[in-house]
């Protein structure tokens, strides 16, 4: 599927260096070791990658913080939106794809070292470099009407999105928070992290708030290997908004009932929580078809956070996509029906409603934007699996043994001299001796090492964006105890 004109090229745009690497009109800016201040003129982002971002109904710039937002920043950056990456870490911008070099900006002392989970580092480096940010954004959003700030909400450095927010604000730019919630099974570190995110974004100068469920990511793109599986989902989530974005420019579709950008642009700035979905039309364009593929689309939606009352929608629209097939087989009065369900089930809510004849065949779909919405069940259900995490990690904490215990080596025939010092609790046990193992064959090499468990170097290759989080987490608990910002720190 073609989702709008040009995006074959767009998708064929390389790392940046490739042949349609976008280009600047300044000397490139390293995101390290750079001058420090931005050059006078303004970088121009002069490529047809930036030209294809003009076909969309809404001129969106993203600016992605952390790890988390710096990918999914990536991943529009691929589709041609102007794109910022913001990080604390230095591995984690290298590893970008498309954001150009320029727009990847290191923030913080510890440049390399990134926030290690910790909110209050991520939060310090953001506040120390606050004035590139802005520099940046102002020098690069030109012609971007509305900022998409993203942040993957468990982490030390997304987890202060709201940060990143105020920057945005602060330049007048309106602004959607897109925050990534961790997955169930990411541990109570990250959740405490995201819901305190939450509360933050809550009382912040935002135009809507988006929240990504990294659950359903986990279900939909679960089967992907673990390198390919963030760029998966990272790439899936854009895809999605762009093809919003870009129905009014999409050659495989003429409007029957234009929904405009304006009907756009007002959604996504309504305010509260925006949710959006597609769901197939099953069969027939009816009534039912149309009602049953609109609740699938605001409760199952395979990327954001569900748990909404319909009758808590303020806003909708909902946009019909059909091949002429069905569409001549569709009497007017289906669609009238279709808004009078909608009518009753939201109570009331404001309804745009766009259709469009595909040259394409296939089933009908429908996409649809709620927007007005309230915290969803999901972020109540997190509070609720966090505290209880919480609960059960602080009892197994008190009752965990700290010492290690020395093992028995007699079967073996190895004579370990007794320990002469007396341990007691206060002092820590004394070295163990070296002592020779006569018997035991030395291992021959380091595959037989290996095979024994013993001084294998390398750790398994984990992808640290699946894992550094939770891991950090642990290990900072377990050496400090908690430190979050919310648990600690000022809040
Ligand atoms: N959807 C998505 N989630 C991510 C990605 N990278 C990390 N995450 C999640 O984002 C959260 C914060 O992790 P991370 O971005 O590494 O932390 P930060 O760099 O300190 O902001 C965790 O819940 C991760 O599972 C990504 O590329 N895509
Ligand atoms: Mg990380």
């Amino acid at each position: 599927m073609a989702p709008f004109p040009g995006a074959a090229a767009a998708a064929s745009l390389g790392p940046i260096g490739g042949p349609n690497a976008v280009r600047f009109a300044l000397p490139l800016r390293t995101a390290y070791g750079g001058p420090k201040h931005m050059p006078e003129d303004r970088f121009q982002v002069i490529d047809e990658a930036a030209a294809l971002a003009l076909g969309r109904a809404l001129h969106i710039g993203v600016v992605g913080l952390g790890q988390c937002g710096g990918n999914i920043a990536d991943a529009f950056a691929a589709r041609g939106y102007p794109a910022i990456a913001v990080n604390c870490a230095s591995a984690d911008l290298a590893a970008l794809q498309h954001v150009p070099v320029p727009l990847r900006l290191g923030v913080g002392t510890s440049a390399a070292n990134g926030s290690g989970g910790s909110l209050r580092l991520g939060g310090e480096a953001l506040r120390e470099g606050g004035d590139s940010v802005a520099e940046l954004i102002e020098q690069v959003f030109d012609d971007v009407e509305i900022v998409l700030a993203v942040g993957g909400l468990g982490g030390g450095t997304g987890g202060n999105l709201v940060e990143l927010v105020s920057i945005v604000a602060d330049l007048e730019f309106p602004v959607i928070a897109m925050g990534v919630l961790p997955g169930l099974a990411e541990g109570y570190r990250l959740k405490t992290n995201a819901l305190w995110a939450i509360n933050e974004l809550v009382d912040a100068p935002i135009d809507s708030l988006l929240l990504v469920d990294n659950e359903k990511l986990y279900a939909k793109h679960g089967s992907a290997t673990i390198e390919s599986f963030w760029p998966a989902c990272n790439e899936s989530l854009a895809a999605a908004i762009d093809r919003l974005n870009c129905l009014a420019s999409d050659e495989s579709l003429t409007s029957v009932r234009t929904f405009d950008p304006n009907d756009l642009r007002q959604l996504v700035r309504f305010g509260g929580m925006t949710l959006f979905g597609t769901s197939t039309i099953e069969g027939a364009i009816c009534r039912d078809s149309l009602l049953v593929a609109f609740m699938d689309a605001i409760n199952n939606s395979d990327m954001l956070a569900t748990g909404v009352e319909l009758e808590d929608v303020v806003v909708l629209g909902s946009i019909v996509t059909a091949g002429t097939d069905l569409l001549s087989q569709t009497s007017a009065a289906v669609f009238d029906d279709y808004f009078r369900e909608v009518q009753l089930v939201t109570n009331g809510a404001a309804h745009r409603f766009g259709l469009y004849r595909r040259s394409t065949a296939g089933p009908a779909e429908l996409h649809v934007i709620a927007a007005g919405l309230p915290l969803p069940g999901r972020v109540h259900d997190m509070l609720a699996e966090a505290t209880a995490e919480a609960q059960r990690f602080g009892t197994k904490k008190s009752q965990a043994r700290v010492r290690l215990q020395r093992l028995d080596l007699s079967p073996l025939g190895v004579q370990q001299e007794p320990s002469t010092q007396a341990v007691s609790e206060t002092s820590p046990p004394p070295r163990p001796r070296a002592v020779a193992i006569e018997e035991a064959a030395p291992l021959a090499d380091s595959e037989e090492r290996a095979a024994a468990g013993a001084f294998t170097s390398e750790a398994p290759a984990l992808d640290d964006a699946e894992l550094a989080g939770e891991q950090d987490a642990d290990v900072i608990e377990g050496l400090l105890g908690p430190p979050s910002r919310v648990l600690s720190d000022d809040p």
